[in-house]
């Protein structure tokens, strides 16, 4: 059944760029239950959006997102723009009958989560479908360390440790950019990569966080104006501003199973520019991840003999792994930008067969929750334990 679905997209900035990426070449390579249309490219800047446009391959540009939830050619939003702005577009793109992907972190509370996912599910009792954007679950080698634990391959989980390494805030006089401000973004490094570590440990254990206990902490608490950063090293006439968020997020995890599992997120990391490293350990084996490796999984196999056992580097392009037949012969290597693909290929199969994508706007709703408890453990300062005591 060939069918095509029309998509606009809102915002054009980094996410902008990779989703472009994802719509465009998905239906090169996966033969699709529909064909994606890059229809509408929606930004404020009539002048930049077109400029976008034209790079990216969108047909058409426009200035205001209200115009496209209201076209009857139009099937999908899919909103790439900054977290302040989510909810009011993913509920009126739901509530008009659009199907929705919206970027990570669903939200800026958990108030306008809880409206999102209320929309989406009014809407899916209508067919209309709203799916929350974790790309990473899409990198074959987490697909595989999820399904590998499904099969038992490291036995009975006993601990799972995640962290979230970038360093591109170390320096205190990059400027201030929305990332830091919480208006804009909700939160720092605990909604923005954090929510990386909660989704991608979540969907490989199977399990989901029940309780947390955590600290956040603004590192750099003022940082030059983007206006008038005429030069780094706080040069003299420049204006600063309050950082409103966490630069660094550290804290530990109850699952439903009972397991315990430790979690940091920081853009303070010298030296790791997108170190997202997932490990869980089990009764049998454990399994171990590094986005900048992210064609590779290690596996240890605590059943084999102990003169050869170790970590095996499994190279994820097999085409019996997740999505790679679509792809390359073995050993040809997938960079980031393929899990957009893979993104945009679930989504529109998962809408073509009436099916509900994940993870969910419920999915995220539930992620959203666990930030909010990370800040709300971070403000009870008392759970400090002098070492000066007995
Ligand atoms: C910045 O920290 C950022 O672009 C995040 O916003 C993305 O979600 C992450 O995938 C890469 O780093």
């Amino acid at each position: 059944m060939s069918r095509s679905m029309n998509v606009a997209m809102i915002g054009y900035g980094f996410m902008g760029a990779a989703h472009s990426q994802g719509w465009r070449v998905a239906p090169k390579f996966f033969d699709l239950a529909a064909t994606p249309n890059m229809d509408v490219l929606v930004g404020r800047n009539a002048e930049a959006v077109a400029s976008a446009a034209e790079r990216w391959g969108w047909a058409e540009t426009a200035t205001d997102w209200h115009d496209v939830i209201n076209r009857d050619d139009i099937d999908i939003i899919d909103i790439v723009t900054p977290g302040d702005s989510h909810a009011h577009i993913a509920i009126a793109a739901l509530d008009a009958g659009k199907h929705v992907l919206c970027e990570k972190p669903l939200a800026n509370t958990v108030a306008e989560a809880e409206a999102m996912a209320a929309a989406a599910e009014r809407a899916a009792a209508r067919g209309v479908f709203a799916m929350l954007g974790h790309t990473y679950r899409r990198v074959p080698a987490i697909t595989l360390a999820r399904d590998l634990v499904a099969q038992g391959a490291v036995g009975e989980i006993q601990q799972v440790r995640a962290t979230y390494l970038q360093d591109w805030l170390a320096d205190p006089q990059s400027p201030l950019v929305w990332r830091l401000q919480k208006h804009l973004a909700g939160s720092g490094a605990l909604g923005d990569i954090g929510a990386h570590i909660v989704d991608a440990t979540q969907f490989i254990t199977g399990m989901t966080l029940e309780s947390v206990s955590g600290t956040i902490e603004t590192i750099t608490k003022r940082r030059p104006v983007l206006e008038t950063s005429v030069g780094l090293g706080g040069t003299a006439g420049v204006e600063y501003g309050d950082v409103t968020v966490d630069d660094v997020a550290l804290f530990t995890g109850r699952f439903d199973s009972g397991v315990l599992g430790s979690f940091e997120a920081t853009r303070f990391a010298t030296g790791r520019k997108n170190a997202m490293r997932i490990e869980v350990s089990g009764t049998r084996g454990a399994l171990a991840f590094d986005l900048e490796d992210l064609n590779a999984l290690e596996y240890y196999d605590s059943s084999g003999p102990a003169t050869t056992r170790g970590f095996t580097k499994i190279l994820v392009t097999e085409p019996e792994h997740p999505y790679i037949s679509a792809w390359w012969p073995a050993g040809h290597i997938l960079g980031y930008e393929h899990a957009f693909s893979h993104q945009a290929k679930d989504f529109i199969d998962a809408i073509a067969a009436g099916e509900q994508p994940a993870p969910s706007f419920a999915d995220g709703l539930q992620l959203q929750r666990v930030l909010a408890a990370v800040e709300r453990s971070a403000s009870d300062h008392s759970r400090w334990t002098s070492t000066k005591g007995q």
